[in-house]
């Protein structure tokens, strides 16, 4: 597996892009054990039961309940509509804030409602919300904080409660990114309102797309459970404007597939991390994000900081690079959502609050991790950076002369 480049002539970013499936990709789907996956299906075709709360779904949720030690967990079609069911329930209305350095659904989820998302900066060290800087965004408008931990490492969730609490703001957390992950020894899901996870193919941990509520909150759960399925309370009583957000059979089994497999998943994505970790070392101007030992992490994403001043090669170079070179690595969240539309077009000085995350966007770089992935590939993935590092600035003149 490994391919060491002796010259720039070796480099592939010379000849053109490969083909899509011979990449290694960032977000390749885990897969748990087909045989039970495939004896679920058929029990719930034997069934016959396939959607509307059935029984495979209920198990689901209350695995998921047990293991991240919640009362309530609510099961749903994805976590955009996740969130979009709680920001609804707690009457969320007038201006949220919520940072720009997320996927766009966490922006999206307040839009699609007419509320509006007022970006705020983020802690370049954590990568979140920076708790200092929120007061500042909250005005007479404001009814709520969404926290969002990205790359699976909690916000600083003390924090940020006691500036909901001080201003009587709601807390909710998108935790699409962080389950199977702990907070000073408690899971992720038992804090804020609710915290709304994601089962999309992409998660480590996924039921194909999928996504879940958790609460502890007994109404909140009740009313997202009548939200998720047209506000019925009971054949033809529908008491509550609703969606239809429900998770099928399907879903659930999947789901509950990938559960039995999780702690397998996590260990193979440590081994990835810890060897990411140790190959990575020491390139200058490349920084690899850390996860807190002292918790229970996903480690589901390999995420790389590249400084341009000191590599020489600028973030987007080094993506087309090993994009040439097969692997398929992508810079979340670029451009910054405050940069997508609508956003871009409502808020167009939005970036002048956020100096952080305009830094940010321009120096992540997401790498493939999880099951598809083995040791001889990070060797080599890690081989061609520090390669590209090491000539630098010599590719960067070899592709301006090519322009
Ligand atoms: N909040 C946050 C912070 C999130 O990150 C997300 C989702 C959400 C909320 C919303 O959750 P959901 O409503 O989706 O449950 C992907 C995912 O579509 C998205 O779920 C995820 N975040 C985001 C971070 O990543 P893209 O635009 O990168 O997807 P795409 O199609 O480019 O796929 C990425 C790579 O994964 C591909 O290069 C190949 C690989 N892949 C993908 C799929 C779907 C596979 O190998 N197999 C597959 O089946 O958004």
């Amino acid at each position: 597996m490994t391919n060491p480049k002796h010259t720039l002539t070796d480099l592939a970013l010379f000849g053109g892009e490969p083909a899509f499936d011979e990449m290694l990709h960032v977000g390749r789907p885990n897969i748990g054990d087909r045989d039970k996956l495939i004896a679920r299906l058929n029990a719930i075709l034997d069934r016959r039961w396939l959607t509307n709360n059935g029984p495979v779904v209920q198990e689901f949720e209350a695995r998921l309940a047990e293991f991240l030690g919640v009362k309530h967990v609510v099961t749903v079609v994805n976590a955009t509509i996740g969130l979009e069911l709680v920001i609804r329930a707690l009457g969320l209305q007038g201006e949220v804030i919520v940072p720009a350095f997320t996927f766009v659904a966490t922006a999206h989820a307040l839009q699609w409602q007419e509320i509006t998302p007022v970006f705020s900066d983020i802690d370049p060290a954590t990568h979140n919300l920076d708790p200092a800087r929120i007061e500042r965004m909250i005005t007479p408008r404001t009814t709520g904080v969404i926290g969002v931990h990205v790359w699976g490492r909690p916000c600083d969730i003390e924090a940020l409660e006691a500036i909901a609490r001080k201003h009587n703001l709601a807390l909710l957390f998108d935790a699409a990114h962080a389950f199977g992950v702990s907070h000073r020894g408690r899971m992720i899901g038992r804090f804020g309102q609710a915290e709304v996870f994601s089962f999309h193919a992409t998660k480590f941990f996924n039921a194909f797309e999928g996504g879940a509520i958790a609460t502890n909150d007994d109404a909140l759960a009740e009313k997202l459970r009548l939200m998720r399925n047209f506000g019925f309370a009971g054949m033809d009583n529908v008491i509550y404007i609703g969606t239809n957000g429900k998770m099928h059979e399907f879903t659930a089994a999947a789901g509950l597939t990938a559960l039995d497999s999780l702690d397998a998943f996590i260990a193979i994505n440590r081994r990835n991390y810890e060897a990411y970790r140790a190959h990575l070392a020491d390139i200058p101007g490349v920084d690899m994000i850390a996860y807190d030992d002292q918790e229970r992490n996903n480690y589901q994403y390999i995420v790389l900081e590249i400084d341009a001043e000191v590599t020489g090669i600028h973030r987007d170079l080094l993506m087309r690079l090993l994009h040439a070179e097969r692997v398929r690595a992508r810079r979340y969240f670029y451009p910054g959502v405050h940069r997508m539309e609508p956003y871009r077009s409502l808020y167009p000085h939005a970036g002048l609050l956020l100096p952080e995350t305009e830094r940010l966007v321009d120096r992540v770089l997401s790498l493939p991790t999880g099951t598809a992935v083995d040791e001889g590939a990070i060797e080599r993935i890690a081989g061609l950076i520090r390669f590209a590092v090491a000539h630098g600035h010599d590719i960067t003149r070899a592709m301006e002369n090519e322009r």
